[in-house]
């Protein structure tokens, strides 16, 4: 059988309509694809911008020549409504094909997507469910009884109950990225993304994790084990001449005894190349995971880029609204061990959060301004339906049924007692401004402030120009490590230094 994928994303992409970087790729339909092929399917993707119109010569094309007999669909909630539409563009154009759709937003949200226009939708994980369907309908046999799928004939919806979830995942054939290559713009200085593992135990109120946790029964948080990651960073380091290696996972220190392992596999696998490979991960500060030796391990494995979520520096927004509980001391001891162990801090932060008051929010400058993260990744609170928070918000009153998904993270869509909307994206503007001030030159204060100032379309459009000029380019690369300093950081010996950039 023919199987062709349709993604689509907001931004991330290069004018030339490719994606910027590896990291952008989406796993769970690489996953699906690399199963089908190797059960001798063949695949195909179609990759969409969500911000532009509908492309329709692009899926045209791509249709037309590929002739698929299932296309699939994948959406986070933002990406729902477009995903929709081009459904509908193409069931109205090859009306033959049989039109399935899975992602997060149909797993949490099965009863509103089950009314698009789909054949069938799939509730969590799809690899299986698909194959099977494939397999059904290349004997011309109606899909039925199939776990995960909601299948619709007409007016009848049969909703079948789910499968557990995958609990050997180290038994699924690697990501398909073959798929990607032309999709996203080849740049041997980039960092490819891998998957470790899927889930997590946390139950933070704002993540999806909590729900997409109830929908199948089974062991929910899985690792791959250390030697079959090791495979697959084989396979990489053999065929993309990339040397950078993000291993997505939740948190790389939910199981610390595999953990370690992985760390001492990664360090064998550098030892045994030439170029060795750098490593970025995901880490959550909970009780046990702020740990010497584990750090240290993380040094040895080549770990050089650690994202750190601190979401709010209020210790009580933290524990009451988002079920985060660590303290500010414990945050900040895990970004100085990082430092210690030669790893740059990327640190994430929310604003706007239900309950979360001005003072509040100056306490997650205070913090930050302590860490002096090397790269902040700042967002408007967004509310997921399907999430804990979602339920608060429309419980209180602070959104409507339908929440504008445009400028997801980027624009505020709470307006909060102690927090107003226009509060929250002044907030969002000075965020930087107030987390490295005094750190920089004046000069360089004002630029980040014109910066700051600038409509996100506007800055990454003279960015997407800048980068076409090879002289812009340079002065562009120069400014930026100006403003924003060098990837690696200087070793800091305790929190309570601060880096002057
Ligand atoms: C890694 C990750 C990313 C990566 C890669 C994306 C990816 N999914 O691979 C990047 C950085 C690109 C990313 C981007 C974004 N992400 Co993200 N991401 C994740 C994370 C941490 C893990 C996802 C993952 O790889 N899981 C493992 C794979 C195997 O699972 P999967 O993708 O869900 O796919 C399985 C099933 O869903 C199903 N399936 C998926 N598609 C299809 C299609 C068909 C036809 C079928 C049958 C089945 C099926 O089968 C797959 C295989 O088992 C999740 C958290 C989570 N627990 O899901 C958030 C998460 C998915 N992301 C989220 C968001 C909001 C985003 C962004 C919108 C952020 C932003 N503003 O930019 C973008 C959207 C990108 C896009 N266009 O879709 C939210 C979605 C919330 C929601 N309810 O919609 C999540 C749940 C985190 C959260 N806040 O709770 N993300
Ligand atoms: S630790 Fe991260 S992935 Fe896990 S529930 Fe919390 S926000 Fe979600």
């Amino acid at each position: 059988m023919k199987i062709m994928f349709i993604y689509s994303a907001g931004d991330g992409f290069e004018s030339s309509g490719l994606l910027r970087s590896w990291a952008k790729m989406q796993f769970g339909i690489s996953y699906i694809s690399s199963m089908l092929k190797s059960r001798g399917h063949n695949t195909g993707l179609i990759v969409l911008s969500s911000s532009q119109p509908l492309n329709e010569r692009l899926i045209r094309q791509h249709m037309d020549e590929f002739g698929p007999d299932v296309v699939c669909f994948t959406a986070v909630f933002s990406q729902y409504s477009f995903i929709e539409k081009a459904a509908a563009f193409c069931k109205k154009n090859w009306p033959g094909k049989f039109y399935v759709v899975g992602g997060v937003h149909a797993t949490l949200n099965p009863h509103q997507v089950i009314n698009g226009p789909f054949d069938a939708l799939c509730v969590g994980e799809g690899e299986y469910p698909v194959l099977e369907l494939c397999e059904h309908l290349k004997e011309n046999r109606k899909p039925h009884e199939i776990q995960n799928l909601w299948l619709r004939t007409g007016d009848k919806i049969l909703q079948n109950g789910t499968r557990d979830f995958i609990q050997d995942l180290n038994a699924l054939p690697f990501a398909d990225r073959q798929m990607w290559a032309t999709w996203i713009k080849q740049d041997a200085s980039d960092e490819i993304t891998l998957l470790a593992g899927r889930g997590c135990p946390h139950g933070c109120t704002y993540c999806s994790n909590h729900s997409i946790r109830k929908t199948a029964k089974g062991r929910y948080v899985r690792m791959r084990s250390p030697e079959n990651i090791v495979r697959e960073i084989e396979l990489i380091y053999a065929n993309y001449p990339q040397r950078r290696i993000y291993l997505e996972a939740e948190c790389i220190a939910l199981d610390k005894k595999w953990a370690f392992d992985l760390c001492c596999k990664l360090a064998e696998f550098n030892a045994s190349v030439n170029n060795e490979i750098t490593f970025g991960c995901n880490f959550r500060v909970s009780g046990n995971s702020v740990d010497e030796d584990l750090f240290a391990a993380f040094e040895k494995a080549n770990i050089r880029k650690i994202n750190i979520g601190l979401e709010s520096g209020s210790e009580r927004v933290r524990r009451e609204v988002l079920k985060r509980n660590y303290s500010n001391d414990d945050f900040l001891r895990a970004a100085s061990m990082a430092r210690r162990h030669a790893m740059a801090v990327n640190v994430y932060n929310l604003i706007g959060i239900p309950g979360e008051t001005m003072d509040d929010h100056m306490e997650t400058v205070r913090v930050n301004r302590l860490c002096q993260p090397d790269n902040l990744c700042t967002s408007i609170f967004y509310p997921y339906p399907g999430t804990e928070l979602h339920k608060v918000c429309l419980e209180r009153g602070l959104i409507s049924e339908t929440v504008n998904t445009s400028q997801e993270r980027r624009t505020a869509v709470l307006d909060l007692p102690g927090f107003s909307s226009a509060q929250i994206q002044k907030a969002y503007r000075l965020f930087e401004k107030r987390v490295y001030k005094g750190r920089f030159p004046w000069w360089k204060d004002l630029l980040r402030s014109v910066y700051g100032w600038m409509p996100l379309g506007a800055r990454s459009a003279s960015s997407r120009a800048m980068a076409r000029v090879p002289v812009a380019r340079a002065l562009r690369a120069s400014l930026k490590q100006q403003l924003f300093g060098a990837g690696k950081t200087p070793l800091a010996a305790n929190h309570t230094e601060i880096r002057f950039k």
